[in-house]
């Protein structure tokens, strides 16, 4: 994964829990690299040790840290200059996840080593919709929880979001059930 996602992982941890944490995270995980590109591409095990690691030293499953990220790569992104991605995303989250599949073509055009997962919508109504989430990486459902939540926070809109089928179970890919408020963003 393009070095922006380790980069950002180590931007959680050092915001919660500081540089030496963060020192430890790297040791246990093997990781012998002390400052990650973000336009350089690195191997998807760099990314899952880190997890890994983060989940033994900070004693907290790789689920919910997972779920943590999520979160916080909308704001560490659109932080990160990617703030346009974001406004030409849509005005509203429901418009958001909707276009959330071009979002990643449009990514995927200027970086080629980006393997961008697949993200479609359908029973959309006025304040729910079924998202579905399809990846070449296994495990990463929690961070998507992660990610909707981050974007109900981005568009001042309250959200849940509900896992209702998933790869785990033997499903070809995951869905989930997600409640919002209707209103746009001004
Ligand atoms: O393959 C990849 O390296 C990769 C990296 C990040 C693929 C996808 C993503 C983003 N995605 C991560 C979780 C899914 C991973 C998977 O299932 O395989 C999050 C997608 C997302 C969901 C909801 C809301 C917003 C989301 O992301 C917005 C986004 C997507 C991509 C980037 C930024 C924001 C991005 C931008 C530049 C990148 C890499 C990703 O690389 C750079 C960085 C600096 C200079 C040049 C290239």
């Amino acid at each position: 994964m393009y070095g922006l996602v380790n980069r950002a992982i180590e931007d959680m941890v050092r915001t919660h829990h500081g540089a030496e944490t963060w020192e430890q995270v790297k040791r246990q995980a093997g990781v012998d690299i002390e400052m990650f590109v973000s336009m350089e591409s690195y191997p998807d095990s760099v990314s899952y040790s880190l997890v890994a690691a983060a989940s033994e030293v900070l004693g907290q499953p790789a689920e919910a840290l997972l779920e943590a990220f999520g979160e916080h790569w909308t704001l560490y992104t659109a932080q990160q200059g990617y703030g346009e991605l974001f406004r030409m995303g849509g005005s509203s989250l429901k418009e958001f996840l909707q276009n959330l599949h071009t979002l990643h073509t449009n990514v995927a055009l200027s970086f080629p080593h980006l393997q961008p997962p697949s993200f479609w919508c359908t029973e959309v109504t006025d304040s729910s919709l079924r998202l579905h989430y399809q990846s070449t990486r296994p495990g990463l459902a929690p961070m998507v929880v992660g990610l909707v939540k981050g974007l109900g926070t981005m568009f001042d809109t309250p959200v849940a979001i509900v896992a209702d089928r998933t790869r785990a179970d033997g499903a070809d890919h995951d869905e989930f059930v997600v409640t919002f408020s209707s209103r746009t963003r001004p």
